[in-house]
């Protein structure tokens, strides 16, 4: 049986958590399988909005079985307050949630590094979420870090002061102290409360479930814009965002993976520095921010907004084999006379090209747009999509047409309601 894997085709906020809510039940698990705390998944039913960081989309679904993956840096403390706040909401998540033992874990002092490195950058910071993904991933490619299943020995305090230890030191490098004392009773004591769940080999699971016939869906986190390798590098987060990451974040084979869906929002965002081709820094941009709420889920930092990028996505799309994308935040812009696709770039030789250069080059480009009608309707009020207004209908079709693969969602609005199949 298979593995579907979702991931976002930019620089994340793409409306993941929400697909991953809406196709959930079609699915028996969902999986987690790189980045943290980091990530901000926003999930609206019912009249109310969730925001999850660590947990799976698929918890509000009594039946569906939720792992956290090997691949993802997993912060304790943050962990055991979203759990409480699941409680506190009526989420019955104890019998369905499932943890790596191989996953990292995030130390205070891992977080005081994330802070100290960005200050250490003066001009040229990252745009970190300060969570301390960088540091606990630096320690896992370094073979120094701390996985989840170290909770269980009997010298983990050990472990730890050496952790520490050593983060003094690369702190001290940059004339700092860590400072986290404060921080360090509430790391225990959220530990204790990890050693209460179900922490696993998340691979054997995995793999036993798709032997009984099992589907899984791979929920990706940031976008493949952030990716490690292919990113805007180094402004970057510091995992394998694409579908490859779901094969080593989660220990499943390639041949276990069937569709991929690629999540794109109808304009584009990021958060944190770094190249951005379309971005806009006029009214315009301004306008979809107000429009799109863009505000970052996990740092209420506000989003940088501008239009589509069809050579990025068409990057992204090759990148992941994307068998079919899901168009976002299609209402956001309805209030728009005309709606403008980047179809190519302009070297500054007058070249043009429809290929990523790498990021210094990306920052001189000029994006070359195709201006197209908007539809000027409230979307939010359409569940038919034959309803769609045609302008609309032109722009899904104008994108199938450049990134040569079809459409099958496009969403209308923040509730599981406003999704609409299109066939
Ligand atoms: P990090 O913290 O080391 O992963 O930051 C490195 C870069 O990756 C970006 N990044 C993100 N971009 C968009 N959304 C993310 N999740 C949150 C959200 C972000 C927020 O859902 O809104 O609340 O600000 C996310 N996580 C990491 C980050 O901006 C850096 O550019
Ligand atoms: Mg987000």
């Amino acid at each position: 049986m298979p593995v579907d894997v979702l991931v976002g085709l930019q620089w994340g906020d793409e409306g993941k958590g929400k697909i991953v809510d809406v196709l959930a039940p079609t699915y028996d698990v969902v999986a987690r399988f790189q980045g943290g705390p980091n990530a901000g998944h926003t999930l609206t039913f019912g009249g109310t909005k969730h925001v999850l960081h660590q947990v799976p989309s698929g918890i509000f679904h009594p039946h569906i079985i939720n792992v956290v993956g090997n691949g993802v840096v997993l912060d304790p403390v943050v962990f055991r307050q979203e759990l409480q706040k699941l409680t506190d909401r009526g989420v019955n998540w104890e019998k369905n949630l499932y943890i790596s033992r191989k996953a990292q874990l995030i130390l205070p002092s891992h977080r005081a590094l994330d802070r100290i490195n960005e200050e250490a950058r003066g001009g040229s910071k990252i745009g970190s979420t300060l969570k301390g993904i960088g540091p606990t991933y630096q320690d896992k490619i370094g073979r120094t870090g701390l996985r989840v299943g170290d909770i269980l020995l009997p010298d983990f305090q050990e472990r730890y002061q050496q952790a520490v230890s050593r983060h003094t030191t690369l702190a001290e490098f940059h004339g700092r102290g860590l400072e986290i004392e404060e921080f360090e009773a509430d790391f225990f004591s959220a530990v204790e409360f990890l050693r209460t769940l179900k922490l696993t080999d998340t691979e054997y699971l995995l793999n036993d479930l798709l032997r009984q016939g099992k589907n899984v869906l791979a929920e990706g986190a940031q976008g493949s814009m952030l990716d490690i390798d292919f990113g805007t590098y180094p402004y970057v987060t510091s995992s394998s965002t694409i579908v490859a990451g779901a094969c080593t974040g989660l220990g499943i084979a390639p041949r276990h993976i069937d569709k991929v869906y690629g999540i794109s929002k109808a304009y584009c965002t990021r958060v944190g520095s770094g190249p951005f081709p379309t971005e806009l820094h006029d009214a315009v941009g301004e306008q979809i921010r107000q429009a799109g709420r863009e505000f970052g889920s996990t740092t209420g930092r506000p989003r940088r907004c501008g239009w589509i990028d069809l050579p990025a996505l068409r990057y992204s799309i090759m990148l992941n084999g994307v068998t079919e994308i899901h168009l976002m935040k299609a209402d956001v812009l309805d209030e728009f006379d005309e709606i403008q696709v980047c179809t190519h770039y302009q070297l500054p030789n007058g070249e043009q090209t429809d290929h990523l250069p790498d990021h210094g080059d990306l920052e001189k480009l000029t994006p070359i747009y195709k201006s197209l009608p908007g539809w000027r309707t409230d979307l939010q009020s359409i569940t038919d999509p034959q309803a769609l207004p045609q302008q609309l209908k032109d722009y899904v079709q104008f994108l199938e047409q450049h990134l040569e693969v079809p459409v099958s969602i496009v969403s209308v609005g923040p509730d599981r309601v406003s999704t609409l199949h299109m066939s």
